[in-house]
């Protein structure tokens, strides 16, 4: 064994193994780069070796370079450099994969003469994901290896692939069920004999043969679902290279076009939003050490959308779900949908039948409350009304067994005011998941002031558990993502009534980068959700001095336009085709209501729009972190980056504010305040931060 830390070599009959052992995914950081040259030195100079085995120790082979080493000066041997000296081995070497070979990890596999796996491994270039572009020869030993059309679709959607896939792709030579390093040493036992060794760049000088139309078709591909993204359009720039340069200029066009990424926001805004949606994590008063419960079965009560949408969650990850509703009729109405939900994805060829089969297998139905009492969580995902809610949980804590998690879906409501109808209000947590549930990625979980360690660590768990990215929020009326979205949403109706147009607020948002502008939002969410909330705003005498109340979106209410599912709201929609059409009446109520309000309206331009908006949220998100319903600014990036369909690439509307300017942001909170100070509360918060030249860092 050799001394460095992080990289390993032993000998075994006259293999070498070199094992990378960096925990927790084996990146290949400074340390880790020297240790692999030095190894594979000692291992090239030894007579007794005749074939080198590369391995990661742990849960995964390298999963790629070390992100926290960028943005930062880079120290020798780069990556480029590791993977020359392993394609110029004396000896053979075989890349044995487990676990998530990743970017520069399957670059470093690409550059050893043989890949094997394990059958679970999941393999690709993810550096789109973080705004960059595979930088130590991906774009040009791919292609080599599985052809352009592959390389592309790997490299431009940075998803994984299974190794079954990478095995008909040319990209590994065989795949075990387990044994992973015997299995390799054979293999490369195998090898000895040969003449030569195939070395992915020296497979083809160019690639030749591609029909240049492929890459027009990728990035159009890319222009409508990337909206605003760069690094997939370097990306297919980088692959095209493999076709007209040889390797290595080939490999320089690639370094040219990753430092150009590299030193873009999309790559810093990127990098930012992996690492919070990983800080969130981690509770600052709760120990690392906190008792789990465990949750090996669930119940969720009311299976309409929310209720059905949370019940396939568990069902997904293989825990038993009972799904409660009042009446045979609801319940029947509640599973079909359910079952209607898995049929599509089946349909679609992503999942097979026995899978369909299973996950149904899991879910059980029932009509009265007394089949939660063998569940270790359970979700009320019932109507958002108070009395109803209390009502629900005074029920649950008579039948739901001790150590039972009982979880409340609301958007909104009082999570204390919920608890208090139990007697252990420790065990009482918000679980607010995002429409539809089984698809959006964002669980925003409330913590009640009773709220036990063990709940909320529990509660964070099962978030990953059912593959959520969870965001841990306080008990103000909206928590953190509706109440910042509440503001957003008034400003929209504000600009309305000053004079800009429904269709060019919501353009200069999609432009932006956001999903859908607030007003295509409030039709699909339903505008009658917000009316409820607005009711209860107004018996609680909330916002009851503001100028403004959303009085066009309570108009369009009372007239029963509620959205996409009455086919009109702020637009006219298709029934067949969903298609939504602008509706001038619309711009026209908006202008009524000014004039019967006094509002002198003009022109809106673009900027204005996006800033106050923006704004709007920033304003709102520094309020929470005064008031202590966040715990980070980047938290909120991630819960509206996850929750609201906010650009990821953007960083989340904290750090946007921040990358724009803090100074520069309270500048124009100013100016917009002047017009109106309704909409403006003053933050200390984020004042005391422009004074002292701070950021959210
Ligand atoms: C690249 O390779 C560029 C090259 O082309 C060119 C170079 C010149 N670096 O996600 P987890 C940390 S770009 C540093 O919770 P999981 C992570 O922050 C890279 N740290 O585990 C967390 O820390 P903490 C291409 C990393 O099992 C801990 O590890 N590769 C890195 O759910 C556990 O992470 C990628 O983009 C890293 N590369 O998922 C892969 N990766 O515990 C990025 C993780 O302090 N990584 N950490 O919060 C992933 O996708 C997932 O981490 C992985 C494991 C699937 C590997």
């Amino acid at each position: 064994m050799n001394e460095n830390k992080t990289v390993e070599y032993e000998i075994i009959d006259n293999i070498g193994i070199i094992k990378g052992i960096n925990p927790p995914v084996n990146a290949l950081s400074h340390s880790v780069r020297l240790g692999l040259i030095n190894s594979l030195t000692e291992l090239n100079n030894n007579q007794k070796v005749e074939g080198i085995v590369l391995i990661g120790d742990g849960r995964t082979f390298f999963a790629g370079a070390d992100i926290s080493e960028f943005g930062k000066p880079m120290q020798q041997p780069d990556l480029n450099n590791v993977i020359k000296t392993f394609e110029e081995s004396k000896k053979p070497i075989v890349a044995a994969l487990h676990g998530t070979p990743l970017g520069g990890g399957l670059e470093l596999a690409m550059g050893c003469n043989y890949r094997v796996a394990i059958s679970s491994t999941k393999l690709g270039l993810p550096e789109v994901k973080l705004g960059i572009i595979p930088g130590a020869g991906g774009t040009q030993r791919l292609p080599r290896l599985a052809g352009v059309e592959k390389a592309l679709a790997m490299i431009t959607s940075g998803i994984p692939i299974n190794a079954s896939d990478a095995l008909k792709s040319g990209i590994i030579e065989e795949v075990f069920e387990d044994a992973l390093v015997a299995n390799a040493i054979s293999f490369i036992k195998s090898k000895l004999q040969e003449e030569s060794h195939p070395v992915a760049s020296k497979l083809t000088n160019k690639i030749s043969n591609v029909n240049s139309d492929i890459f027009e078709e990728f990035s159009k591909k890319i222009k409508n679902k990337l909206r605003g993204r760069n690094s997939p359009l370097c990306a297919i720039e980088a692959v095209k290279a493999a076709t007209e340069l040889e390797f290595f200029q080939g490999l320089e066009k690639e370094r040219e076009l990753f430092k150009l990424c590299h030193d873009s926001n999309e790559s810093s805004s990127l990098i930012h939003m992996f690492f919070s949606e990983r800080q969130a994590l981690k509770i600052p008063d709760i120990p690392k050490e906190t008792k789990i419960l465990p949750i090996n079965s669930a119940a969720v009560i009311g299976c309409g959308t929310m209720g059905g949408g949370i019940a396939m969650n568990f069902a997904n990850i293989g825990i038993p779900v009972t799904v409660i509703e009042n009446s045979q009729d609801s319940l029947d109405k509640g599973i079909k949908i359910i079952e209607k939900n898995y049929s599509n994805t089946v349909a679609k060829g992503r999942m097979s039948e026995d899978d369909f089969k299973n996950k149904m297998s899991l879910i059980k139905g029932a009509t009265s409350l007394e089949s939660i009492s063998s569940a270790d969580v359970v979700v009320e995902a019932v109507f958002e009304e108070m009395s109803l809610k209390k009502e629900m949980f005074e029920r649950i804590d008579k039948i739901a067994k001790e150590n039972c998690i009982l979880a409340t879906n609301t958007s909104t409501l009082d999570i204390d005011q919920i608890a208090e109808s139990t007697t252990r209000p420790e065990y009482v947590i918000g679980t607010h998941f995002f429409s539809p549930a089984n698809v959006m990625k964002l669980l925003e979980i409330v913590r009640g002031k009773h709220t036990s360690k063990e709940v909320i660590a529990s509660t964070m768990k099962l978030a990953k558990t059912i593959k959520k990215v969870p965001v841990l929020a306080g008990n103000c009326d909206g928590f953190i993502g509706n109440r910042m979205f509440h503001e957003y949403v008034r400003q929209a109706h504000a600009l309305a009534e000053e004079g800009a147009k429904v269709a060019d607020i919501d353009r200069v948002i999609y432009d932006f980068g956001w999903a859908m502008g607030p007003f295509a939002v409030n039709d699909l969410a339903g505008n009658d959700v917000g009316w409820r909330i607005r009711k209860r705003h107004k018996q609680e005498g909330k916002y009851d001095n503001l100028r403004y109340t959303s009085t066009v979106a309570d108009q369009l209410c009372e007239l029963g336009r509620y959205g996409q599912k009455t086919n009109r709201g702020f637009y006219i929609y298709d029934p067949q085709t969903r298609q939504k059409q602008i509706d001038p009446e619309v711009d026209m109520m908006f202008e009524k209501v000014a004039k019967e309000k006094g509002i002198q309206r003009r022109e809106i331009d673009d900027n204005e729009i996006l800033h106050r908006l923006s704004w709007a949220l920033l304003n709102t998100g520094c309020m929470i972190l005064e008031e202590g319903f966040a715990l980070r600014a980047s938290d909120i990036d991630v819960t509206y980056a996850y929750g609201y369909g906010y650009p990821h690439w953007r960083g989340g509307p904290m750090r946007y504010a921040q990358d724009y300017g803090l100074k520069k942001v309270l500048e124009d909170i100013e100016s917009f305040r002047k017009n109106n100070s309704d909409m403006w509360p003053k933050c200390n918060y984020l004042e005391e931060l422009v004074k002292n030249n701070k950021t959210f860092n």
